[in-house]
């Protein structure tokens, strides 16, 4: 099939779980078609089936805020018409969504028909959703989109509650390549970052509020106090000056190494003892699943989708939002517990098989398929 991909091309969960679910797609021998504003930053080598178009919109001077959406609905119906693609699969739904329902409609207009597959990853819905200005958009492109996923149960729920959705909402989980996962730590890299080799605790994030990065520095703040460790935090955002500053305050600023935005998280992850992920909401946690992959087991909130992802008691445990003493305590049973550490490191791993992509690519594949076979028979998908 010849798939449009549309997503954020940043190193954000969505673009990530959009840009492999592309490169995996194109590995089975779809044609794929990345539209967005700059090269995905997991998009790797272009290959002969795999393309990259880019919608450059222009400074109009008339304009104080310029029409992204408008411009990319036009790259969409270009890119359908001049490659002739059979599908559009959207990653998040404003803008993405609502302007690929404009492209459909504007192509219906010249008789072509292209169904519309919109993926929901969270923060469109449970952040943007909450935004009363947005709601109708949302409802709208969900609505009259050809198919529906969502990455949760959790986050499928949020929708049918937070919007007057009338269609089926399926539930895709997200996945990892768990070969990506399958090599060694680089020793030199962990030396770098634990050189006594104290116990490395990490956290991968945005460093956005909802991600609650004040709680991982306090929980690491507890642990610091019982035994020697480190904090490796990756990752940037609005939240990471103010951290990096209460660190020195705290006096643990020796010990909390900040390396900022990264490609790949698999380094980092490969030399870590335990992962941190505290967030207020998480519809799904992609990070976490990383985590597991390189067999780092996880303590987090168990808000959103994170119980989905992660197995309390087995792969790593879940605190309510907030709760540092309980996500400290959790943290320290495992890191002062050798055999726990261990068996919870192989649960991490075995959980993190269970969303390997070949189990999730088919599922797409399938509803791919039946949008296609609706189409061509004109029976309802
Ligand atoms: O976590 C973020 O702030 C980034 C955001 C995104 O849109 O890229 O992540 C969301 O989508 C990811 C991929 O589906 C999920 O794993 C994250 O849980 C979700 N973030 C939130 O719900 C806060």
């Amino acid at each position: 099939m010849k798939i449009g991909f549309v997503c954020y091309p940043t190193f954000g969960g969505s673009g990530v779980v959009a840009t492999e679910l592309g490169k995996a797609l194109a590995e089975k021998g779809h044609e794929l078609h990345f539209i967005t504003y700059s090269t995905p930053a997991r998009m790797g080598s272009l290959k002969s089936n795999l393309f990259y178009h880019e919608v450059r919109v222009s400074d109009y001077p008339l304009f104080d805020y310029q029409p992204y959406e408008l411009v990319l609905a036009s790259k969409m119906v270009e890119v359908t018409l001049a490659h002739e693609l059979d599908l559009l699969h959207v990653h998040y739904a404003i803008p993405h969504a609502s302007a690929a329902v404009l492209a459909r409609d504007i192509l219906q207009a010249q008789g072509i028909q292209i169904p519309v597959v919109t993926t929901l990853h969270g923060t469109d819905i449970t952040l943007l959703g909450r935004e009363p200005a947005f709601e109708p958009v949302i409802s709208h492109a969900i609505n009259r989109s050809d198919a529906v996923t969502a990455v949760s149960e959790s986050l499928r729920r949020d929708t049918l509650e937070l919007f007057g959705i009338e269609r089926a909402i399926q539930v895709v989980h997200n996945f990892i390549c768990t070969k990506h996962f399958e090599r060694a730590a680089d020793e030199v890299f962990r030396k770098s970052i634990a050189p006594k080799r104290e116990p490395i605790i990490s956290h991968i994030s945005n460093f956005r509020p909802v991600k609650r990065v004040q709680d991982v520095l306090e929980i690491f703040i507890r642990i610091r106090k019982v035994i020697p460790a480190k904090l490796l935090l990756v990752g940037d955002g609005p939240e990471r000056s103010r951290i990096e500053k209460m660190a020195m305050d705290q006096g643990v600023g020796d010990d909390v190494i900040c390396i900022g935005k990264i490609k790949n998280p698999v380094e980092p992850l490969l030399i870590s003892d335990l992962f941190l992920l505290p967030s207020e909401t998480e519809s799904f946690g992609l990070a976490a699943l990383e985590a597991l992959a390189a067999g780092v087991p996880v303590v987090a909130s168990d808000s959103g989708g994170i119980p989905e992802v992660v197995d309390h008691g087995n792969s790593g445990f879940l605190a309510p939002v907030g709760d540092v003493p309980q996500m400290a305590k959790y943290a320290l049973q495992l890191l002062q517990n050798p055999e726990q550490m261990a068996t919870a490191r192989k649960m991490a791993k075995a959980r993190a098989s269970e969303f390997q992509i070949q189990k999730i690519l088919p599922v797409y594949e399938g509803i791919y398929q039946r949008l296609m076979f609706a189409l061509h028979n004109e029976t309802e998908p």
